[in-house]
Parts: structure tokens; sequence; C-alpha cells
């Protein structure tokens, strides 16, 4: 009987080798197809002072809230319709019916419902380079 027992470790081993939480877990970084982010009830976008939108692609179901937190560097969330952004969600366009830009802000949240469902691309008018990515399902 000794060696169903050794098979049954290896086979326990194996199933936990290659699970360092990277699977479902987004940190931000570049998506694309096999490698959406997981959707959220509600998500928090960070424009930072360091000229970044962390994280740089979030997802919701349609219908659903995405909350912009601005510092002390103004920023805008300014939608693109028919681009795609580099780096952002494995160069699908922008597609769907974005929300309202938001203007030049700091120093306040503001949210956006994405009623429909979409991948809606953005920029910041302000800072070149400054992008990032909802996706509602
Ligand atoms: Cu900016």
């Amino acid at each position: 009987m000794r060696a169903p027992l050794v098979l049954a470790c290896v086979v326990m081993i194996a199933a936990c080798g290659g699970g360092n939480g990277s699977g479902n877990n987004y940190n931000g970084g570049p998506t694309g197809p096999n490698n959406p982010p997981p959707n959220n009830s509600t998500a928090t976008v960070n424009a930072t002072p360091s000229l970044a939108f962390t994280p740089d692609s979030v997802a919701v179901n349609a219908g659903e809230n995405v909350t912009f937190a601005f510092g002390s560097v103004a920023h805008t969330v300014t939608f693109q319709q028919g681009v795609t952004n580099p780096g952002d969600y494995g160069g699908v366009g922008s597609t769907g019916n974005p929300p309202s830009d938001i203007p030049e802000t700091q120093n306040t949240s503001v949210t956006r419902t994405f009623a429909t469902p979409g991948v809606y691309h953005y920029r910041c008018s302000i800072h070149t380079g400054m992008f990032g990515t909802v996706v509602a399902r």
C-alpha cells in the first residue's frame, strides 16, 4: 500500500506547485483576451500624482459603477471612441456607449455608471500616455 500513498503525495504537490495566486488576481498590468480582469460589483481607479491610472484596467458588470479617485494633481477621464490604447486589453478597440467624460478634477472622487456592455478606453487629456480601460460585461 506504499505506492498509492506516494502517488497521492506527488499529485498534491503538482496541483499546488503552480499556485502562486496569480491566476485569478489581476494586478493592474496589461490585459488581453486570455487574461481579462475579474468583474467587480464596483471598482475604484486611482488617478495618481505619478501620472497613472491604478489599476489601469478594471471590469464591472454593465449597469455598475466605477469611481475615479483624484489626488493632488488634476487629471481628466476622457473616453476614447474607436481607438485602441497601447497595451490595453489585448488591442481591443473601444466599443459601447461611454458615460460622460470627467473634466479636469483633483482632490475628490467622481463616479460614472457603465450602463452598456463594452470596452471603454480613456485617457487623461492633460498628461500624454496616461491611459486606462473599463470593461463592462
Ligand atoms: Cu493626468
